[in-house]
């Protein structure tokens, strides 16, 4: 019998809210009696969490004895590496798995079942649905004069680094660490992609200090990553190349990652943004991305490490005259060539979409043309594209429909089906809510049970994130009105029917609906006096739509069959258009904006309903910033569909108020 005492709960530091496991959310299995059996890091992992539950909530950790016990977690043979299965039989609950990860994802599986776990009888047997369940933070060590400390972060600084290095006090960082490993999150990247001048020596001189962070996410279940520079070679390495063809630099890769994996004997591998914006890459030495990819590869194989390497490359300094160049082809053009070419241990990390996590997108064409290489699909966590944590914006029912398209049509797999993973950009830092929005923290709980299983619906996981993250069972319709069709709304006061970008170039918040219109970074939209949208077809346009396989290259090349919501995205056509709702384009858009902009006034009322059902601070914040939301979509509201009137002049059926 074990009688560790387990690994402490880490502490939450003053004023930090504990999310969606707060001490209510543990009462259930904290009133009760509950055996822990077994050994290892993530089983004392498990016992930690019972024991600060049974102190805070008047149960009993049992370590032996013929007690009659409420709550059995204990090993199995068999099954997964992450898999359990929870059942509750002749009154007593368990949770039975192989290993220490899947006893810590089944315990937080009875944890959100609450009191339902321990009444009448049941039985579940649950797996990953994806096995690599990753966040990149896009944090620096140092504080970007443009970008600030996390690059597109919403939450204030790093959670991690502080005073130019990881941070000596790592105590929030394991609360964080707990968090993730709540919701099956296994791997994280723990700084930005465009890796910058103290970053790239994350691998080299501040090692000892990532290692640090390794062992804090260790218990949880979460290995670690780096992202790296391809030219880490020369500017930390000393190299006069970085040419991934070249002895010298293979044998730098290989002694820095052994050295690597002496630190951190599970480091998870390299996260890589290569030959995209600026960072560099393997086409400076005329090598493709295959070459680059497996350079690293390599170099991790005989630590069991993987790269994740990015397909997010294109062209950022376009011509906007040049109407030949389609960003959207970019990522098939380079890498679909290139499939078959991949080590085992590399993974293409694709964004979901071909341009950049717009609020709506096809999906990326990538995924579904390289079926020989590992794939994972990445989404943004962050609010970049959707209202930068400032706008109530949830972002599951997104992911999901991402997650369940099937590129192949209905006789074929879903695209969840297809991946080898999922990646998100987190949307963390040290707000003391984490997230910035205290309801954005719903949709980094979502992206984790969405990690998980895909096919659980997006209103199940908004409710599981309710039930534990708020204690008043009275708040869940109004939240539920708030928070589930926001994204919807975002859409309908934003960017119309797939067009994208629309926003303020830089910051990418608010409206400006010229803003990347003669800009070098391939996001038109073609508005003139006739009509609006992009010419992506084969016959007349760049072809994109021939990146897509049956049925998706014909439903999109032609109008009358592309869905409403991607047809400014595939086609050019005139403001009187008639959708497939039956109206028409210019009509669609006033009467969108003036919704989605009603959506969030609504959104504002129900929320001031909730006064004195939810904690103070949150009921605050979020009233101030629903109201910040309701001037923007206002603000989006009026210039878009100034915009159209000024350029169409066609008057609003409806006669309401254009300028
Ligand atoms: O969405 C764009 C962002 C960049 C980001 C890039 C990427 C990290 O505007 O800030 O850089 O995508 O995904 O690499």
């Amino acid at each position: 019998m074990n009688e560790s005492p387990g690994r402490p709960v880490p502490p939450l530091p003053p004023g930090v809210d504990p999310a969606w496991l707060p001490a209510f959310a543990l009462r259930p299995v904290g009133s009760r009696r509950v055996r822990v059996v077994g050994t290892g890091p993530l089983v004392d992992t498990v016992r930690g969490e019972v024991v600060a539950a049974v102190r805070e909530h008047g149960g009993h950790l049992v370590d032996d004895g013929p007690v009659d016990l409420d709550l059995v977690c204990a090993p199995e043979t068999g099954g997964g590496p992450e898999a359990f299965t929870a059942a509750r039989a002749a009154a007593t609950t368990t949770v039975r798995a192989a290993e220490g990860a899947g006893l810590l994802y089944g315990f937080h599986h009875v944890v959100r079942l609450g009191e339902a776990a321990f009444t009448g009888t049941w039985s579940t047997t649950a797996a990953p649905r994806q096995a690599i369940r990753m966040l990149d933070h896009w944090d620096n060590v140092d504080v970007h004069p443009v970008m600030g400390q996390v690059e597109r972060g919403y939450a204030g600084g790093s959670l991690f680094y502080a005073d130019g290095g990881v941070r000596a006090d790592l105590g929030r960082v394991a609360a964080y660490a707990r968090l993730l490993g709540s919701i099956g999150i296994n791997r994280v990247c723990l700084n930005n992609v465009n890796v910058h001048r103290t970053e790239a020596r994350l691998l080299t001189d501040l090692l000892p200090d990532v290692a640090r962070l390794a062992d804090v996410f260790r218990p949880y279940g979460v290995r670690a990553h780096l992202s790296v520079s391809f030219a880490a070679p020369i500017t930390v390495g000393g190299l006069a190349t970085a040419d991934p063809l070249d002895p010298e630099v293979r044998e730098w890769w290989a002694r820095t990652t052994a050295a690597v994996h002496a630190a951190i004997p599970d480091f998870g591998g390299y996260v890589v943004k290569a030959d995209s914006e600026g960072q560099p890459g393997p086409f400076a030495y005329g090598r493709d991305h295959a070459d680059g990819a497996n350079l690293l590869a390599r170099a991790l194989k005989p630590f069991g490490g993987t790269v994740f390497w990015r397909a997010f490359v294109y062209n950022h300094r376009q011509d906007w005259r040049d109407r030949s160049t389609d960003r959207a082809r970019a990522a098939h053009d380079h890498f679909s060539p290139l499939d078959r070419r991949f080590d085992d241990n590399v993974v293409l990390q694709v964004k979901h979409g071909p341009l950049d996590f717009q609020t709506r997108e096809p999906l990326s064409p990538v995924i579904a043309a390289m079926p020989s290489t590992r794939l994972a699909v990445e989404v943004q966590v962050t609010q970049e594209y959707t209202g930068q944590q400032k706008h109530v914006c949830h972002l599951v029912p997104h992911w999901r429909e991402v997650l369940s398209f099937r590129p192949w049509g209905e006789e074929g797999g879903t695209v969840a089906d297809t991946a080898a993973g999922v990646v998100a950009v987190a949307n963390v830092g040290d707000s003391p809510v984490w997230t910035g929005h205290p309801l954005a923290q719903a949709n980094l709980f979502g992206f984790g049970r969405l990690a998980w299983d895909d096919r659980l619906s997006a209103e199940d996981v908004l409710d599981e994130w309710i039930g534990l993250t708020f204690e008043d069972r009275t708040v869940r319709d109004a939240l539920h009105q708030v928070m589930g069709d926001s994204w919807r709304t975002y859409e309908r006061y934003t960017a119309p029917l797939g067009v994208g970008f629309m926003v303020r170039p830089g910051d990418h918040y608010g409206p400006d609906v010229d803003g990347y219109e003669y800009s070098p970074w391939g996001t038109y939209h073609f508005a003139d006096r006739d009509g609006v949208g992009v010419d992506r077809t084969r016959a007349t346009g760049t072809g994109f739509t021939g990146q897509f396989p049956r049925p998706w290259s014909d439903v999109y090349e032609s109008p009358d069959t592309c869905p409403d919501e991607l047809l400014l995205f595939f086609h050019h056509v005139p403001y009187g258009h008639v959708l497939r709702s039956g109206s028409t384009v210019v009509q669609h858009v006033y009467d969108t904006h003036f919704a989605g902009r009603d959506e969030v006034h609504r959104m504002a009322l129900i929320w001031a309903t909730l006064r004195g059902r939810i904690p103070a601070d949150t009921f605050e914040r979020v009233t101030e910033l629903l109201r910040e939301q309701l001037r923007c979509a206002t603000e989006w509201r009026d210039q878009v569909n100034t915009y159209f009137w000024r350029k169409s002049g066609v008057p609003d059926a409806r006669g309401r108020t254009l300028y």
